[in-house]
């Protein structure tokens, strides 16, 4: 696999599975997904169109729209306001999507279009008091510098994205210009990303311009024929916009179709939710017939996952099946089958994994 030519030094493909080069789209390979925080050379990237190249001295990000004092403040300006870190858990909509069947249009992402990194900026809600939001905003609207032409919607244009204002005003949702405790690579947003912590992914828009105080519900392509769940195959013609991750775990060790010695065997996993805080994982063995508990081995965060593990004592010899069940605290957990939907979102249905006993 060939390194992305903007993407040499920032990117390890020994560590992802590329799924489309341009533009670039990978996703982290479970077994490299160890830890609770995911290293920002393995972390996954989604783009949509074109990688825009910023000099962060020239950049300015405008607040504009429905505010009172519309502003524009500089790289160093909004570094110099008060910072807060988080560590959150971010998963693409469409993580999973190659395992709903019939197929769902979209990039085939398996279980590795999920990270977890620190995130450090200034709240969203700092830079909105500054420009003095009107009580006329009902959303705020977020726009990313990258742009092309998006074949299906048949045009060019940028990503861009809005939020209620509950979400806008949340102290946690951020305008983040650190990863890891280092500045933005290119790939995750230099110089500036939102992060909304326990929403799926494409809230967090990346390469940040402009922020624009809206009167009215934004409509834009990503906003209202992407990123919805939509079932026509049901004879339903709603669309329920996306939020908040859905209750997930994945199993990082063994790899899928590996071969173990019979006797003690660690099966290591990562369980998260945008929902509430993950309270319990189980494990099977044995197709689903009996779920044992799994431990927790690192604590429990708002927005970040929690890595577990259970010891195995594999007995049998012979090709076996692992599977892995999250609840969260406000009582969900993982269907055994997906709902599928057209644009083949959310699917937080139970892994199945693979191995043989020798
Ligand atoms: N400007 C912009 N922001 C974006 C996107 C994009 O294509 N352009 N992709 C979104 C999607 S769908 C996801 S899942 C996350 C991925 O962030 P990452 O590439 O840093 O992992 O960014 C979001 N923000
Ligand atoms: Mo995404």
């Amino acid at each position: 696999m060939s390194a992305h030519p903007l993407a040499a030094n920032e990117i390890d493909f020994s560590r992802l599975r590329l799924v489309s080069h341009e533009p670039l789209n990978a996703e982290t390979i479970l077994t490299h997904q160890m830890g609770v925080i995911t290293p920002t050379a393995a972390f996954y990237v989604r783009n949509h169109l074109t990688l825009p190249t910023i000099d962060a001295s020239a950049w300015k990000l405008s607040i504009e729209g429905e505010v009172k004092k519309p502003l524009e403040l500089t790289y160093d300006a909004l570094r110099a306001l008060p910072e807060r870190s988080l560590l959150a858990t971010l998963e693409c909509a469409g993580n999973g999507r190659a395992y709903l069947h019939p197929p769902a249009e979209g990039e085939d992402w398996h279980y590795g279009a999920v990270g977890t990194a620190e995130w450090t900026g200034v709240p969203l809600r700092r830079v909105l008091e500054q420009a003095e939001l009107l009580p006329s905003a009902c959303e705020v609207m977020i726009e990313g510098a990258d742009d092309g032409y998006h074949p299906k919607a048949g045009k060019r244009f940028s990503f861009v994205r809005s939020l209620p204002l509950e979400q806008a005003l949340h102290p946690d949702t951020l305008l983040a210009y650190a990863m890891n405790g280092e500045p933005l690579t290119a790939q995750h947003g230099f110089p500036l990303r939102l992060i909304v912590p326990g929403w799926y992914g494409m809230a967090s828009v990346k390469w940040i311009r402009r922020i624009t105080g809206l009167a009215q519900r934004f409509q834009g392509f990503f906003q209202v024929d992407q990123y919805v769940m939509t079932h026509p195959e049901r004879g339903e013609a709603g669309k329920t916009p996306l939020t908040t991750m859905r209750v997930r775990s994945v199993i990082t060790t063994p790899a899928e179709g590996a071969t173990l010695p019979r006797g003690r065997q660690v099966i290591r996993g990562l369980a998260w939710s945008g929902e509430a805080s993950v309270s319990r994982v189980e494990v099977s063995m044995d197709n689903g017939a009996t779920w044992e508990r799994a431990r927790f081995t690192s604590e429990a965060l708002r927005y970040a996952w929690r890595a577990w593990e259970y010891q195995w004592d594999a007995a049998a010899p012979g090709p076996t099946t692992l599977q892995s069940r999250a609840f969260d605290e406000a009582g969900n957990t993982q269907p055994v089958t997906p709902e599928w939907n057209r644009l083949g979102y959310a699917n937080n249905a139970i892994q199945r994994l693979q191995v043989t006993v020798s």
